[in-house]
């Protein structure tokens, strides 16, 4: 039976991970940071059949012991600061979780086992501004927050020890994906969840940031298989993971309401849009949620990951909006305060 080590087990893409490992056969070990309360809510259907081990990356012995105890045939890095925004308030720890503990990591495989394959969650927040439409593995990096400075050293990283040392090293450059278990932050779950609330009367408005911004999103379900086919290739290599299709905010906002039978209309009010429903403000925008420095446009060109991994997408944008939705509104109409 191979072994898989996850860090940010607890994290969205951990869970969805653990779950895909699981139906393979895998023996599961997954590493979360202790925190003051027991927040295990997304592997709540898995969390009886995978080992949970204490560590935090920026703790090197942690890291060490789990690697040394465990002997996993395969590491997945999915441990990160992911908030781009907490990145401008908290640069240095952002870098010492999302870069240097990359690097803690990979050398902690090369001391102790170098056979380990090993995945690093890179983002297409390196790409930035984008010098290039649509974003390939060969297009340079802009990164625009202290967030995608540290991803993208810890891309570099992964790279450098692949050519230094042999190590079977990966990046997925994966483009934004989402879930129902999507943190409340990011702006689709945000947006997911005020409409739930809307459409069940607990909610007016919703305040938001910048709605011409514009990204590739995909299905969490479906973005995990290409992490664990990169480990599954006899060579190692990096690659870009995306469903080649861009939307904006705006859009994300329309399909959302769409799905509760709303019909969202903009306004200019100055410099500022709104949303209205049904003649009522749903939207308005805060500066507050704008960026010091923005990522306008993301679109990826996984070609590279359609040819030599035989992955694509499965779920369209319109899916993915109807099954955030839907979920929060079961979530909400079972626990208001959700
Ligand atoms: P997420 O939901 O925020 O999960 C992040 C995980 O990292 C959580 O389990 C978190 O633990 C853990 N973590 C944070 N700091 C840690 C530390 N110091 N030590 C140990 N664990 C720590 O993020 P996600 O959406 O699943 O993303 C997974 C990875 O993919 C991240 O590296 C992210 O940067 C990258 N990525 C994500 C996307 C996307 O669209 N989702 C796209 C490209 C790349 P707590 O629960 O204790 O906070
Ligand atoms: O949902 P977001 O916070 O995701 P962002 O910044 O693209 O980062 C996510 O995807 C990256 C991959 O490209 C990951 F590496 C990263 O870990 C994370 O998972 O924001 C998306 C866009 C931004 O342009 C932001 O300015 O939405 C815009 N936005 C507009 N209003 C908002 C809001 N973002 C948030 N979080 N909240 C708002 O109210």
């Amino acid at each position: 039976m191979k072994k898989a080590l996850l860090t940010g087990v607890t994290g969205q893409d951990g869970s969805f991970l653990a779950e895909f490992l699981l139906k393979r056969g895998y023996e599961v070990y997954g590493m979360y940071r202790r925190t003051s309360l027991e927040i295990l809510d997304r592997l709540l259907p898995v969390h009886k059949e995978i080992h949970l081990v204490q560590g935090d990356m920026t703790d090197a012995t942690s890291i060490i012991r789990n690697l040394k105890e465990i002997k996993p045939d395969e590491v997945y890095n999915l441990a990160a600061q992911s908030f781009v925004p907490a990145s401008w308030t908290q640069p240095v720890s952002t870098g010492d979780m999302n870069a240097l503990g990359v690097a803690r990591i990979l050398e902690s495989i090369r001391l102790l086992d170098p056979t380990m394959r090993f995945y690093q969650a890179s983002s297409s927040e390196m790409f930035g501004k984008a010098q290039e439409v649509p974003q390939n593995e060969k297009t340079p990096f802009y990164p625009r927050s202290p967030y995608g400075v540290a991803k993208v050293y810890g891309y570099w990283i992964t790279v450098n020890y692949r050519e230094s040392y042999g190590l079977h090293a990966s990046n997925g450059i994966l483009f934004n994906h989402e879930s129902p278990r999507r943190g409340k932050q990011f702006v689709t779950r945000k947006i997911s969840h005020a409409v739930a609330k809307i459409k069940l009367g607990l909610l007016d408005y919703v305040e938001l940031g910048n709605l011409n911004a514009k990204r590739d999103w995909g299905y969490t379900g479906d973005l995990v298989e290409a992490m664990w086919l990169m480990l599954q290739q006899d060579n190692p290599d990096d690659y870009v993971i995306a469903t080649g299709k861009s939307r904006s905010v705006k859009e994300f906002a329309e399909e959302a309401f769409k799905v509760v039978g709303m019909d969202l209309k903009w306004e200019d009010e100055g410099l500022n849009e709104i949303g209205k429903v049904d003649g009522r403000i749903a939207i308005k925008v805060n500066k507050k949620f704008y960026r010091p420095a923005e990522v306008d446009f993301l679109v990826g060109d996984a070609t590279k990951a359609r040819k030599v991994l035989g992955w694509k997408p499965k779920v369209s944008f319109k899916e993915l909006v109807k099954m955030m939705v839907e979920s929060d509104l079961k979530l909400l109409t079972s626990n208001p305060n959700a």
